[in-house]
């Protein structure tokens, strides 16, 4: 691809994502402050961490267009995969906006930059430079503007929420809307970083360096706030691609192969409706 193809792409999905963050309805319900909330139903296939694997994630889509009603992805698109895989992937979640609209949900993981919110390591700008030279900042801009305009939780009422990292660890009313004030940010943050733990404790700070990790109560008080019965989430690496936390009331979704993870497997889920109390029946997994 030529770098101003690469361009066109960027700047035209985050004008998408900009109009549908002003819409005011989203998937028959609303999308506000980085927040989808719909009653919406339907066959939901969600997507983990892809990071540049543009192979698995080919294999993955084929089975989930042809399923679903609607698509979710969990953020953690670049960074740790191949140069051309990470421009691959960027192309694909553009076509994937542009044929499925509003069924297509591109959230942000912690490795979409913006807000003042990055990862590391984050070897993608030196794959932007490695394919387009001395263009790479003009693009890598561009990248940043569209994942500052990628919400970053779903909430199916009744079902399923969906996020990159995890819930925030403190109560609150609304711990998920980011509007761009102080403290939002700080919750923004753990949205994209946080773990679960079976450790008994509330939360304790993450070994990441960024974050925490979150207990079953922690969970619970979620799952209450938004009305949902599941977390679905990405951002760890499970050796079968998948693993359950708090009871089966929390499910990791990675759906990579291939170094520097060591996870045998890549999984996602097709899920129906009537299959959330049971979400064990609606994990597949996918291997080379
Ligand atoms: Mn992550």
């Amino acid at each position: 691809m030529r770098a101003a193809r690469l361009l066109e792409i960027l700047l035209e999905m985050r004008e998408e994502m900009e109009r549908e963050e002003r819409r005011t309805s989203y998937l028959e319900g609303e999308r506000r402050g980085g927040v989808i909330r719909t009653r919406a139903r339907g066959t939901v296939a969600i997507v983990g961490d892809i990071h540049g694997d543009l192979e698995t994630m080919r294999i993955i889509l084929r089975e989930a267009e042809r399923k679903a009603d609607s698509l979710v992805l969990l953020g953690d698109y670049i960074d740790r995969g191949p140069p051309e895989g990470q421009v691959g992937v960027l192309e694909e979640l553009y076509s994937l906006k542009m044929t499925m609209g509003e069924r297509a949900v591109i959230l942000r993981g912690n490795h979409e930059p913006g807000f003042g919110i990055a990862s590391s390591p984050h070897d993608f700008p030196m794959a932007l430079r490695l394919l387009f030279g001395e263009t790479w900042r003009e693009l890598y801009d561009a990248s940043v503007k569209l994942f500052e305009a990628m919400p970053h939780a779903l909430i199916l009422e009744g079902g399923l929420l969906a996020l990159h990292g995890g819930p925030p660890v403190e109560p609150a009313p609304d711990p998920f809307t980011y509007l761009a004030s102080g403290r939002e940010r700080g919750r923004l943050v753990e949205i994209l970083f946080n773990d679960p733990t079976e450790a008994p404790v509330e939360a304790a700070p993450s070994p990441r360096g960024a974050g925490f990790v979150w207990g079953a109560a922690v969970t619970r008080r979620a799952l209450n706030i938004v009305g949902a019965q599941l977390i679905v989430r990405g951002h760890e690496a499970p050796p079968e691609g998948f693993k359950f936390n708090h009871g089966k009331k929390v499910v990791t979704l990675f759906s990579r192969l291939g170094l520097p993870y060591l996870n045998s497997r890549a999984a996602f889920m097709l899920c129906a409706p009537e299959d959330i109390s049971s979400p064990e029946s609606c994990i597949i997994t996918v291997t080379r």
